[in-house]
């Protein structure tokens, strides 16, 4: 694991900062604030005298995984920066990120863009929670409790519950000693998977309104009219691109959400590598999760031919085309 050898360097970092400070991508997920806050959950541990802060936006409904702390600029100057699951600097959350004194990436996207004085990137591993996991245990630094339950909504989130393909032996055994903690997995699916009603009646929306082409490409147009008929934000609105996964015969498919003056595309796919169509419309991500920007509906159909322009060859293994 080639990508891991700077994890000795990076304890080295740990071990003379009095001041880490701890960031992630903007709009987290699960895995970008269970990876953040359960990283800050064991230094704090190990080093109760050190100031360990967390840094960017909140999220409400992700409010249940813990509290971000509020920062001022100066404290940057001579802290250890550690940025997690965050691919690229614009979608790092937190404007003075890049001002520490030293700066560690960790993380699981391709890597775009080496911001960072060192990083440990592997695209191989679920998510950033289980790196973490795997650091923790590589620096000899427990993880409680808490920070388990942390990390395990981290890895739950990245990989749908366990059915996406990053979802690898080793995931199931870092999710097993997490769950050996005893940690209240009821609690955490009824946080993570809650639906208020206008969510759900949006969803409604999706699913009457999806349309499949004959290469099996599924696609939503979601408006600023519909946003505002089901009371919802564009972030609900993106949140709901799994909704229609299960739908035979499609092979990736895209949601496209009106948000201010553009469009944000999320793609998805189960088989055609759609990270590809995603970089040409000023996007990017993983091979079989991707997001891009277009500034008019004119571009949708651009976006949906590229798309079907992947799909069309694509046939699933034991399966007949
Ligand atoms: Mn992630």
């Amino acid at each position: 694991m080639a990508q891991w050898q700077e994890a000795a360097a990076i304890k080295s970092d740990i071990e003379v900062a009095d001041t880490i400070l701890i960031h992630r991508h903007v709009r987290p997920d699960p895995d970008a604030l269970g990876s953040q806050l359960g990283l800050q959950r064991i230094l704090r541990n190990v080093y109760p005298e050190k100031n360990i802060y967390v840094v960017g936006g909140i999220v409400r409904d992700l409010e249940f995984l813990g509290k971000m702390e509020h920062v001022e600029e100066d404290m940057y100057q001579d802290a250890l920066v550690m940025i997690l699951d965050t691919a690229n600097q614009a979608r790092i959350d937190g404007q003075f990120a890049l001002k520490g004194k030293t700066i560690v990436k960790i993380d699981h996207h391709p890597d775009e863009d080496a911001y960072a004085s060192r990083q440990i990137v592997d695209t191989t591993v679920s998510s950033t929670s289980e790196m973490i996991v795997e650091l923790a245990e590589q620096w000899n630094y427990p993880i409680d409790k808490e920070a388990a339950f942390l990390l395990y909504a981290g890895i739950v989130g990245d990989t749908g519950r366990f059915q996406f393909r990053n979802a690898t032996a080793r995931t199931f055994e870092i999710a097993s000693k997490l769950i050996a903690k005893d940690i209240d997995t009821n609690y955490l699916y009824r946080q993570m998977y809650k639906t208020d009603l206008a969510t759900l009646q949006l969803q409604g929306y999706v699913l009457q309104n999806v349309v499949v082409t004959e290469e099996g490409v599924g696609y939503v147009k979601i408006d600023v009219d519909v946003l505002r008929q089901f009371h919802a934000s564009p972030e609900t609105a993106s949140q709901l691109v799994n909704s229609f996964s299960g739908l035979e015969g499609l092979k990736c498919w895209v949601m496209f959400v009106e948000n201010k003056e553009e469009i944000r595309v999320r793609i998805r796919s189960k088989g055609p590598v759609i990270n590809e169509v995603a970089k040409r419309y000023r996007g990017g991500g993983h091979p079989m999760a991707a997001g891009a920007t277009i500034d008019s509906w004119d571009e949708m159909d651009d976006v949906i031919h590229a798309l079907k322009e992947v799909a069309k060859p694509f046939t699933f293994e034991n399966e007949e085309s």
